[in-house]
Order: structure tokens, then sequence, then C-alpha cells
């Protein structure tokens, strides 16, 4: 009796916890969640604007239209709203275009729909068989797809929805998602597990996880996904992979999701048979027209190959003594009958040079400016160098003005702390989006060069290094989905500032409470600064750990390569820090307009925040501060620590306002974040003390360990190397 007991009381509790684990906010929902709205006033407002849904379902699109409006209002509603075919109360929301509603036909609203263009909606109240109404409507499906997403957004951010009359578009063309992932499913760089493509079950099990995926990316606009890393493996385009791949697309495409593909530049010999990838041989030219033609024999709307090449390896034109031109114009060729694009990297540095490698993609690609054909763009990073916690803009947006230049920005964090430090990137993307290039004169900014603006080039895009694995809650850490949001919005509008991105977010994944709001804003409105004083401030960069770049190694050095070592980078030695990069050393700063050119070669005029990128200067250099440099770079490591405990500060005092399980989660990833920006901090000013011979100025904690022990630190199997 006793024991049965016990064993029915076990049974329960085991019941009990089982449900609530099964209600535990893991964070698979993002930004999705669609809470049910607390506030009684703005349920009943939202209730009455939102009674019923009048969506024709005649596509795979416009059903899942329909079903992500079902299931949005109905959460926040607290109740069902029904889908029907009439008008039939006032509230109705009604979503289509004019071809699939007849309805929005006689709204006569097509001058209004023809200034948002294909991507693009409105949202608008108006009035239907004497019926107040909401209309989401659009030119296509996906536009549709877009607009009720924002409206939705708006219910999520608590917003009327009363008089609606707006309109929104996108800025670039292709807004697409970079995944490194390899086929055995490791993920380069990534931190959040192993990669979503699960090719060896492919193509005839198709994870439903993968259509959560795309709703996610589809509401923030992002319309392309490169499956494949850019270090790419040519076994991705065999019949057999392109059946998988074409699995995914079927699943991608009523999201308005288009997948692309890595081209090895010598796929034609590893998986051709034939002893050439030399792109003027015509039969490597026949080859690639052919494989493309049987790549959109599997996937119709396929969007077009990504390419690294002569890079780190990789094969390319130059194994065949052509140009990247040639290389990049020889895919374009084979992808055009199609519609494909090639988006062709610039992410370049050659094995024997010994130039600065900041050069060296300007010296490589400015030259072939106007060469590339129609179909092609080059994807640049937002830095010379290599996505670090701060870079001044890469010189050749706005040097080219006869080619697109696209982005490419990283959203996995490979130098920004991995998968335990909370850094918002936003504010970091938007310095080099609103960064001045000069190219026609003072205001000509780099997103206007990305968005085709201001050089008139109609084929535009962007792109982002996904942040994404196979983690319950998609990116590891609980803001890493933050930075995968700021992508896509920022892609669709590269104008939007990194605050109003940052509290959308917040409301849609944590709360809408003002404090909530207030206090997760603040901390990650000051993440970026603070990762980039506890890593690398004042302009230096490169100086992480070797090959996984997981904490602090400023003492790198002696590897194959000059610029795959730290030392190259800091330069620093007893008389002082910094790499020289105008006239009197490599002289990149002329790589830039005449106005920036001056500005940057000027220690004095430089923005400290780039002062050790162009200058190498004395360890006793006085700062706009007053302080030495020295003084001055250890106490700006010390501000990094600091920030990151104002961080826990703030979260700390959330407690009981998030679920415990993403409270608990974060809390523990900013305790680890302040472990590792002290050991950034004490790492690196040890080593560089051995140089400056120099004192910690007050205010500066002491280093509880020596720089042996740091230099000796060696971390085994770090995620993504
Ligand atoms: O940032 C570096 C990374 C490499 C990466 C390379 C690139 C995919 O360390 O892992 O390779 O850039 O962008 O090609």
């Amino acid at each position: 009796m006793r024991i049965k007991t016990t064993r029915s009381l076990t049974f329960l509790i085991l019941f009990f916890f089982g449900l609530l684990s099964l209600q535990a906010e893991d964070g698979y929902r993002l930004w999705l969640r669609y809470e049910l709205v607390e506030d009684q006033e703005t349920l009943k407002n939202y209730r009455q604007s939102a009674s019923e849904i009048i969506v024709a379902p005649n596509s795979p699109t416009l059903s899942a239209v329909a079903q992500e409006l079902e299931r949005g209002l109905g959460q926040m509603l607290g109740k069902s709203i029904p889908l029907t075919e009439k008008v039939s109360r006032q509230g109705a929301v009604v979503a289509g275009t004019p071809q699939s509603s007849p309805l929005i036909r006689s709204l006569n609203i097509e001058d209004k729909l023809k200034e948002v263009g294909r991507e693009g909606y409105l949202l608008l109240s108006a009035r239907l068989q004497g019926k107040k109404v909401t209309v989401i409507a659009a030119n296509t499906d996906t536009g549709v797809l877009y607009g009720s997403f924002h409206f939705l957004r708006l219910l999520q951010t608590r917003q009327s929805i009363h008089k609606l009359s707006l309109s929104s578009s996108p800025k670039t063309q292709h807004r697409i998602l970079n995944h490194w992932d390899n086929l055995d499913r490791t993920v380069e760089r990534g931190y959040a597990g192993f990669s979503l493509w699960d090719w060896h079950k492919l193509p005839d099990y198709t994870d439903p996880r993968y259509i959560d995926y795309a709703r996610a990316n589809a509401s923030i606009g992002i319309n392309g996904t490169v499956l494949t890393n850019v270090n790419a493996n040519a076994l991705v385009l065999t019949e057999d992979y392109l059946g998988k791949v074409a699995a995914l697309a079927d699943v991608f495409r009523p999201y308005g999701l288009k997948v692309y593909l890595t081209a090895r530049f010598s796929a034609p010999m590893e998986i051709g048979g034939l002893e050439t990838a030399d792109p003027v041989d015509p039969r490597v030219q026949q080859w690639w027209k052919r494989k493309a033609d049987e790549i959109y024999s599997h996937i119709p709307d396929f969007g077009g190959f990504l390419v690294k090449a002569d890079s780190e390896g990789q094969p390319g034109p130059h194994n065949y003594g052509r140009t990247h031109a040639e290389g990049a114009n020889m895919l374009a060729d084979a992808l055009a009958p199609h519609g494909g694009i090639v988006m062709w990297r610039t992410f370049v540095y050659s094995e024997e040079a010994p130039e600065d490698r900041a050069k060296q993609a300007y010296n490589e690609f400015k030259p072939l400016d106007g060469k590339f054909r129609d179909n092609v763009l080059l994807q640049v990073k937002n830095g010379a160098i290599d996505f670090q916690p701060r870079e001044p803009f890469h010189p050749l947006f706005g040097a080219m003005p006869e080619t697109p230049l696209m982005m490419e920005f990283q959203i996995t964090q490979e130098y920004l702390g991995q998968g335990t430090h909370l850094v918002y990137l936003a504010p970091m993307w938007k310095e080099v989006l609103e960064a001045d290039t000069y190219a026609e004169g003072k205001g000509s900014t780099v997103a206007e060069v990305v968005d085709g603006s201001l050089n008139d080039h109609p084929l535009t895009a962007m792109a982002g290094v996904a942040n994404i694995g196979t983690d319950r809650n998609w990116t590891g850490h609980p803001f890493g989905q933050a930075n995968w949001y700021a992508f896509g919005r920022l892609a669709w509008n590269p104008y939007l500032s990194s605050e109003e991105i940052a509290e959308e977010w917040i409301k849609m994944t944590f709360s809408n409470k003002p404090e909530v709001v207030q206090d997760i804003k603040e901390m990650m409105l000051n993440s970026h600064e603070a990762v980039v004083n506890y890593m690398t401030p004042l302009g230096l960069h490169h100086i992480m750990a070797w090959s996984h770049h997981y904490g602090p190694g400023p003492w790198v050095a002696n590897k194959h390569r000059a610029d795959w070592t730290s030392v190259y980078y800091h330069q620093a030695d007893s008389a002082g820090i910094g790499f020289d990069r105008t006239a009197s050393g490599s002289n990149a700063v002329a790589q830039y307009a005449p106005p920036l050119e001056e500005k940057f070669g000027s220690p004095e005029k430089v923005p400290e925040k780039y002062l050790l990128w162009f200058h190498h200067l004395p360890w006793d250099y006085k700062m706009k501060s007053g302080n030495t440099l020295w003084d001055e770079m250890a106490l700006r490591y010390q501000q990094g620590v600091d920030t990151v405990r104002q961080m826990q500060q703030s979260w700390n005092s959330l407690e009981g306002q998030i679920d415990p399980e993403r409270f608990q989660h974060v809390k523990t990833l900013l305790e680890i974040q302040e472990k590792e920006a002290e050991w950034w901090r004490d790492a690196v000013l040890l080593y560089f003390q051995t140089f400056s011979g120099k004192p910690l100025p007050e205010g500066v904690e002491k280093p509880t360990k020596t720089l042996d022990y740091f230099m000796q630190l060696n971390p085994k199997f770090v995620p993504g190397n």
C-alpha cells in the first residue's frame, strides 16, 4: 500500500514536471512567440480589429499566410479567429493580391501597389462592403506574406492597428543567409550545434524544423539561403545531392526563400572528370552550362552560386592565370539563361604577396571594375581584414562604381565571443553602413553603395554568415537570435536604427513591459562597445588565439604566413604599438577617397576607435583624454570588463520578469562572459606590458595570473574550428 502511494505520487510529480518541461520557454519559437495580449483594453481593441481572416489560400504561399495569421492572431487574442471567405463582420483582416482576391481588387489600389514593387506590401485600414477592415495587400503572394508578418509584429509589439496606412518594400533585392555548413553537418565557425541540413536523411525525410526556419526568415524578409560552406565541397553539385537540395527548396519555396549553393571552382575536375577547370576552356564552360541546366531541372527557381575562389587554399581562376572576372563570368554565363546570379567573394589575400593584407582585395578587384557580367555581384566583407570586433569600412565600397557590390556581414560571432558572449551586432553593422565613402562627394554612404542607389545598380544584395544550428534555441546564445533578426531587418532596410530593431526584438522575444524593454535594450546597445574594449580597443585587431580564435592570443607568432599571426597585426615593440597604414607604412589609407585618406592618415584626425588600425604610435602618445596611449588602452580593457558587469546587474535585476529557463541561461552565459572579459584584459595587458614596460594605471584591476599561465592555455575541441 505504502509503496503504491509513493509510486503514484512519484508518477504524479513526474507527470507534473513533464508538463512543465513541455511548456518550458526554451527559445525555439524565436521572436514568433505570439504571447497572449495582457492588457485588457488592448486585447479588446485588437479583437475588434481582427475578428476574422480572409485569405484565398489558392497558393502554397497564401496557405502559409492563412496559417500564420490564424496562429498569430489566435494565440495573441486568446481565441481562434475564423478563416472566412466573405466580409461578414467589422474588423476583418483581408490579405491578398489583386490577382488572388476580388476584395483587394475592388479597393482600386493599383497605383499604390505599383510603388511597393515585387516584394513590398501595404497595410491599410479601409472599408469593404460597409465594414471596417484591415487590408494586407501586395503584388505577389510573397509580398502578402511579408505584410502579414509585419501586421503580426504590430500586435506583438502592442501597437495600434486601428488606422493603418503604411507601406514597405525592401531596399535590397537579395537578402541572403550564408551557411558555412559542411556536408558532414559540422559548421565552420558555428557555435550552435550542427548543421540543420540532415543530408543523410534527405530527400525522403524533411525535418519539420525546416518550415520553422523558413517562417523565421520570411518574418524578417530574408529571401535566400546559401546552404553550403564557402570552403566548398563539389559533391553537393552531384545528382544525388541535387535531389536533396531540391527537397529543401520545395519546403522553403512557399516562404519566398530561394536556395543557393557554393560552387567549388575545381568541380569540373572533381566530379566532372575533366583534367582542367580553366574558365576559358570550352569544355569547362560547357560543363558548367550543363551543370546549371541540371540544377535548374531539379530546382526551377534556384538562386545561383556563391564562390570563394583563390582564397585560403580554395581553387580559382588564378590557378590558370585567369582573372576573377574571367572566373565569375564563366559561371554567370552558365546561370544567365535561367536567371541565376553569381556572388563572387572578394575575401582574397595571396600566399606570396608580402603586401599588407588589408590592401589586397582592393588591389586585386579595383582594376576589374566594369568587367563583370550583369548577373554578378561582388560580395565584400564589411572590413578589409576579417570580421574583427571593429574595422573601418572596406575600401572597395565606393571604389568600384561600375560593379554591384554586396555586403557580407558575419552573424556568427567568430571573433566576438563565439557562443557565450552577449553582443548585439546591429550597432557594428550600422557603423559600417553609415560610413561615408566620399565616392561621389560627401554623403555617399556604404548603405547607398549596397542598396544600389549611389551608382544606379538594379542588382543589389546583402549576405549574413548564419549563426544557426541544431541547438534547440537555434543560435546557442539566446541573444544570438537578435543578430539573426537584426541582419534580416537591416537587409530589408539598412536605414533602420539599431535601437528600433532591438526594441522590436525584445518585445517579441522577452516582454513588452517598458522597464524590461529599457533594461535589455541598454544592455544590447552597450554590448558591442564592451566587446571591442575588452578584446581589441583603439583599432587593435586580429589578436585572437590561433586558428579557433577563441580567447586572446596577442603572442601568436611564427606561423607559415605572417598575416596569420597576431604580432603582424599589432606590431608592438618597445617603441609603441599599431599597424602603420599611412604613407610611411603600407599606405592602405590611399585606398580611401582623398578626404578619408587625409583623415585616417593623421593620428590627430583619425577617430580614436581606428587609431591603431592606421598608426604605429609610442606608448606615451597623448590621447584626447590626456592619458598616455598605454594608460588609455589599459583603461579601455577595464571598461570592457566593467560594462559586462553592468550588463550582469541589469539582467539579474530582471529576475521574475523573464521566464526562469531563459533567465538562468543568460545569467550563466553572462558569468562566463565576465570571466572571459577578465581573461582578455589580463592576458593582453600582461603581454603588451612586456613591451611598454609601464605599470597598470589606477583603476585597472591587477591580474591574478601570470603571462605564462595565459600563454599556456590551450583549449581543445573549440567548436566551429
Ligand atoms: O574569417 C575567416 C574564417 C574562415 C572563413 C574565412 C572566409 C569560411 O576564419 O573560417 O572560411 O574567413 O570568410 O572565407
